[in-house]
């Protein structure tokens, strides 16, 4: 099983304190930033860009984590100077050329991840696992922070992680993404993901950041 990696939501944040909690999650080995880009068609709402990403990146040093839920991304990630490293995913859900997308991330010098909504089916990806380093399961409609697990996706993770591991990918990882609480980060983890964005449930519940990431990583171990 691949290490259980995190990836705060930075559209959770308090930006009363951005500096000092990207300091602290430097210092903690938080291993990505999340960043959530809606184009009020895709869903409905709107959040980051492109500056958020240019000005996160100047500062802080941990790689991005940056989360398209836009309509037709394969002609939009030129626009997000993607940096070697990053994770970038598209929707399967959003483009017709899901590969198309893909590619072009690859071709950024990202690395590409397929998104999947939780009631789009893993065939989705019969045909792209060659273009993939991971898939990211939402387990909450995209659109908005705070929401309840839909609890059909636990089964869905473990699903992908047997569809993965008999296609004899074990190296794709697998993001999770909605109300991942400190108790269902422990069932996503037994379920098979590795990445974990992190957001008002768990990480940003409350003052002590450094101590709801210790509860996340003691949870992972236990
Ligand atoms: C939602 C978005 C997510 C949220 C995150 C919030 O559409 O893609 O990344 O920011 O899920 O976390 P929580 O714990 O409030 O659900
Ligand atoms: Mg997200």
């Amino acid at each position: 099983m691949l290490s259980p990696l995190l990836s705060p939501s930075m559209m959770c944040v308090d930006y009363a304190r951005f500096t000092e909690t990207l300091a602290l999650f430097a210092d903690l080995g938080v291993e990505y930033l999340h960043v959530d880009v809606m184009d009020g068609v895709f869903v409905k709402n709107y959040t980051l860009g492109t500056d958020f990403c240019r000005q996160l990146r100047r500062l802080s040093p941990i790689p991005l984590d940056i989360h398209l839920m836009i309509t037709e991304p394969e002609w939009k990630i030129a626009w997000f100077d993607v940096q070697p490293g990053e994770f970038v995913s598209v929707h399967a859900e959003a483009t017709d050329h899901l590969e198309r997308a893909l590619a072009a991330i690859r071709q950024a010098g990202g690395r590409p991840m397929a998104a999947l909504n939780p009631a789009t089916p893993l065939c989705a990806l019969d045909y792209i696992l060659d273009d993939i380093d991971a898939v990211l399961l939402m387990t909450v409609n995209p659109g908005f922070a705070g929401q309840r697990l839909i609890p059909a996706t636990i089964g869905k993770i473990a699903d992908c992680r047997r569809y993965l591991d008999e296609r004899g990918r074990p190296d794709i990882r697998i993001e999770v993404d909605g109300n991942v609480s400190f108790e269902n980060a422990r069932r996503m983890r037994a379920a098979g993901a590795d990445l974990f964005v992190c957001g008002s449930s768990s990480v940003f519940s409350g003052d002590d950041l450094a101590g709801n990431i210790r509860k996340l990583r003691e949870g992972w171990n236990a």
